[in-house]
């Protein structure tokens, strides 16, 4: 074999290119940034594997992409629109119908369309940090071109259920193991070559190459009543999802079905799926949360402040969790606390959480003690002298974090950047207390900070865009999504979530319980209901915050008075039994909440989930189309992304801004202008943002409508 490679041709603005390694065809793709699946490129592609497959000189394809990835899924973008040919599908049969042999070479992250592209190939090999997977449920889909088959086909359907309905990855070393991939290539100059090597050792041996469809015996040696008990627990954990219940489905059909009618039935559900409005809604998440992370992107790089090392000031539970979320992600972290047994204390919990998640087996107990190691304790300010970035995490009043920041401004280097974790606070007023407000910014984590993906990133009048643009990165490297936002009470998701949160002690006084209200919210598709949430919480946390500033909640105050702070003591909006994290109605509860009618003469009636819904999600909607007004945020969709990512909201509906369109408007406005009605309150009064947002999507809507209106 000639180790000389040969240009053959390159075609479609150099989408492929193919080279000679002696008798095997080297097939690259270049289509930046993750070599997406477009048309072009299924176009392109076909047409030179054809002719590959017709040229009697060719023993072999090897089919590899050029950049930070082998094909990374379908293009995303191209869903909802007409479809043009080829479609993948064809083109995965033309593949796997080739006389020649194709053997797929991946690396970086072969995900969705592109997984299934290799799984059609006779052959596949990926380096050793490749990480593959089947994310299609993520964006509200099935895998659609095959994976639903062929996976449980190569790796036997549990492990392949289990993998598409989470749409996990794995790396080379499992797939190699679990049967995905035939071998593992290095990632360097001997890549191609050791490729070629491998189909000619292939082609050489006695054992025939067979096709992963000819391929049944995982298939018919699966354990099916094992099959259908992880079915059984992996659906009910993921309630609500049209997506994971067709591929629950789809991967069961693999297993009953022959090869040809599982894929067929795959093709209608992957049809259907696309054009359903969960889909839809996942789809805008996946490129709001790109959108929003791109804040401070167009900032010359030179301006860019490279960030490798951090102080976190203050030992609690968010500093804690935000010093966990540093190491995780490498950086050496620097805990300052002045109170030494505060130090200790916050110390130990960190400690505690690294052994709850080694003793989860989510983690080695190597990796905690690294992980453990960057963080150093330190007993007062001065450590963190040398830090490119500091977090403030100390209690959250303005006096007590002006009072941090005037000594950090002391203490940091002059280009250190200053953040403050606030949920609420003025960070402009925070950063007076410096001689450098454009180093300083917000950055709002939640809790628990080491896990939750969101961060509010605060931009000050002052904030230096190209911190911003650096903060942005460094989330990235964090593995948390940022959206950057302006200075206002509560930022977006906390006052938007007061806004939520304002009428919900009324729906209790005209007649709901606590376990409807959590009821209409999960079954919308929340995680956990407001009142489940609020006792997990604590009840005294608001408590406190109100008593302070001399306000009161009807019946929250009476329980705590009770005693009954929730979770923690056993009791509070629902009753615990001994051990137990199980929400039960409690009549106490019930009693109480009727007498507080009774004492206000609020005949008690009947309220339904649909009430409870929009009397608690309108008002937001509400809140958040003030927020766009006051350009808090550019863009609608950074709103559903807070939402999303920081509370829960279901991804499947989009973020409350996207679910609001999908209700039209127009329909928000009127059934607010009723509960306003209704009830009196002021609360449910449409914002002239919202009514001008309503009139523009009508607009667009129904162009003519508009204009007879505007002419009337
Ligand atoms: C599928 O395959 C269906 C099939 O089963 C059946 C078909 C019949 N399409 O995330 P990044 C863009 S469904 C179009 O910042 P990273 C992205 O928008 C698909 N565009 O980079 C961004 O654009 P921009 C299954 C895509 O390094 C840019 O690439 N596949 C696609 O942090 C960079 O992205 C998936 O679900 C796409 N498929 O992460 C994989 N992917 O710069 C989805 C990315 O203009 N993708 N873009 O904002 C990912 O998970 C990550 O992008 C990846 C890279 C891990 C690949």
């Amino acid at each position: 074999m000639s180790t000389e490679a040969r240009l053959v041709d390159g075609r479609e603005d150099g989408v492929v290119e193919t080279t000679m390694l002696g008798q095997f065809a080297i097939v690259s793709v270049n289509n930046p940034p993750v070599n997406a699946l477009g048309q072009s490129v299924r176009a392109a592609l076909s047409t030179t594997l054809g002719e590959l497959d017709a040229d009697e000189a060719v023993a072999g394809i090897i089919l590899t992409c050029a950049g930070r990835t082998f094909f990374a899924g379908a293009d995303i973008a191209e869903f909802g629109l007409p479809a043009l040919a080829p479609s993948l599908r064809d083109l995965l049969a033309q593949i796997e119908n080739s006389a020649k042999p194709v053997l797929a070479a991946m690396h970086g992250t072969p995900l969705g369309g592109g997984l299934e592209l290799a799984m059609a190939c006779h052959l596949r090999l990926a380096t050793l940090d490749t990480k593959m997977g089947l994310p299609e449920v993520k964006l509200g889909l099935i895998p659609g071109a095959g994976g639903t088959v062929r996976l449980p086909y190569l790796i036997g359907p549990e492990a392949a259920l289990r993998m598409i309905v989470q749409g996990t990855t794995m790396d080379a070393d499992e797939a190699l193991e679990a049967g995905l991939i035939d071998g593992i290539v290095s990632s360097g100059a001997g890549f191609l070559s050791e490729a070629v090597t491998f189909i000619q050792t292939r082609l050489l041996a006695p054992t025939r190459i067979v096709p992963v469809r000819g391929r049944r015996q995982k298939i018919e040696q699966a354990d099916r009543s094992a099959f259908e008990t992880a079915a059984i627990a992996l659906a009910t954990r993921s309630k609500g999802s049209e997506a994971i219940a067709a591929a629950i489905g789809a991967v069961r059909n693999a297993l009953f079905l022959s090869f040809e009618e599982a894929l067929a039935t795959e093709r209608a559900a992957f049809d259907a799926l696309v054009a359903s409005e969960q889909s839809a809604a996942q789809r805008h998440i996946f490129f709001a949360e790109r959108a929003a992370r791109k804040a401070g992107s167009g900032v010359a790089p030179a301006l860019r402040t490279e960030i490798r090392s951090v102080g976190v000031v203050g030992a609690g539970t968010m500093g804690g969790g935000i010093a966990m979320a540093f190491a995780n992600a490498g950086f050496p972290v620097v805990l300052a606390e002045v109170n030494a047994e505060a130090l200790e204390r916050g110390h130990a919990n960190i400690a505690r959480n690294y052994a709850t998640s080694v003793s989860r087996g989510s983690l080695s107990a190597e990796e905690a003690q690294r992980r453990l190691a960057l963080i150093q304790g330190a007993p007062n300010l001065a450590s963190l002298a040398h830090c490119d970035l500091i977090v403030e995490a100390v209690f959250e009043d303005m006096a007590i974090k002006k009072a941090v920041f005037a000594q950090l401004d002391g203490i940091a280097r002059p280009d250190a950047i200053l953040t403050t974790n606030t949920s609420y606070l003025d960070v402009n007023e925070i950063a007076t207390a410096t001689t450098r407000p454009a180093n300083v910014l917000g950055l709002h984590f939640f809790s628990p900070a080491n896990v939750m993906k969101l961060v509010e990133v605060v931009r000050a009048d002052k904030t230096d865009p190209a911190i911003l643009a650096a903060i942005s990165e460094l989330a990235r490297r964090l593995d948390k999504v940022p959206v950057v936002v302006g200075v206002c009470h509560g930022f977006v998701g906390n006052r938007m979530l007061e806004a939520r949160s304002a009428g919900m002690m009324d729906l209790l006084l005209e007649g709901a319980t606590p376990e409807q209200v959590d009821r209409a919210f999960t079954d919308f598709g929340w995680p956990m209901g407001p009142f489940q949430m609020q006792d997990l919480a604590g009840l005294d946390i608001s408590w406190r915050k109100r008593k302070s500033r001399g306000e009161s909640l009807i019946i929250a105050d009476d329980l705590c008075e009770r005693g009954r702070l929730g979770q923690k003591t056993g009791k509070g909006y629902y009753r615990y039994e001994d051990g137990s994290r199980k929400p039960l109605s409690d009549d106490v509860v019930l009693d109480l909440i009727a007498s507080a009618s009774q004492a206000r003469n609020i005949v008690r009636r009947e309220i339904s989930a649909e009430e409870i819904i929009e009397r608690t999600h309108y008002p937001m909607i509400n809140e958040g189309h003030r927020i766009l007004g006051e350009a808090i945020v550019p863009r609608s969709s950074d709103i559903d992304i807070v939402w999303v990512y920081g509370y829960g909201f279901p991804q499947y509906k989009g973020g409350p801004m996207f679910w609001a369109e999908r209700q039209g408007l127009d329909h928000v406005v009127a059934r607010l202008e009723h509960w306003r009605a209704v009830t009196g309150q002021p609360a449910y009064l449409p914002s002239a943002e919202l009514v001008q947002a309503a009139g523009l999507a009508e607009a667009e809507r129904r162009p003519d409508k508009a204009v007879a209106q505007v002419h009337s």
